[in-house]
């Protein structure tokens, strides 16, 4: 797992806020509900690109339109295409830009990214907003953790073993960032689902 600080200077943090808020007008956040039990999540949800990755009480699937519009979700922005080609070094897209907002209060547990059928390419985030701590575990959910302080513009490459490596958020550290106005954290989860 590669740990990038810092890898988005603030002015390229402001113009994809920007992009963001044009593309949530169009395919707004919303509360996922939890497999089985249904509850909703705690973090907020809206994706763009081809697919969007969609949590239900009947599970976890890719999906090409927003589950409350019905539209498809708006496409990922250049900026975002081409942070994805220089820092992952590949040279087929992404198909899915998962959209999360972490209020003061969001968390999201220990999981693997394990819904996409393109199971050994690279899965690209960028944080945006207030810090969060983000928990790196391992290859098994009992492997020993480390917390590691993910900062607004830092990215986080997931490639090779560690593709398949637990991880998830435990909170967030409200007030550390002025990017938002609203307080809070974005975090873009890029992702190829079907094999290139
Ligand atoms: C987050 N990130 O930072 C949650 N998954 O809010 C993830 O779940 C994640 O940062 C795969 C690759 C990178 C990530
Ligand atoms: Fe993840």
């Amino acid at each position: 797992m590669r740990l990038l600080p810092s890898l988005l200077p603030p002015d390229q943090q402001r113009r994809l806020v920007a992009e963001l808020r044009l593309i949530l007008d169009r395919a707004p956040l919303y509360s996922p509900a939890m497999p089985g039990s249904g509850k909703p999540l705690s973090v907020r949800m809206s994706n763009c690109g081809p697919l969007g990755w969609l949590s239900e009480r009947s599970g976890y699937r890719y999906s090409p339109t927003h589950p409350l519009t019905g539209e498809p979700w708006p496409a990922i922005p250049a900026m975002v295409l081409d942070l994805w080609h220089s820092i992952t070094g590949v040279a087929y897209r992404p198909e899915a830009c998962l959209i999360n907002y972490y209020g003061a209060t969001a968390r999201l547990g220990l999981h693997r990214d394990q819904d996409e059928d393109a199971g050994d390419a690279p899965i690209l985030s960028i944080s945006l907003g207030d810090t969060a701590l983000f928990r790196l575990g391992g290859p098994e959910r009992k492997s020993p953790t480390r917390s590691v302080r993910l900062s607004s513009g830092d990215m986080v490459l997931l490639d090779g073993p560690s593709r398949h490596w637990y991880h998830g958020v435990d909170r967030i550290l409200p007030g550390t960032s002025q990017l938002l106005p609203e307080g809070g954290r974005f975090n873009l989860t890029l992702r190829r689902v079907t094999r290139p």
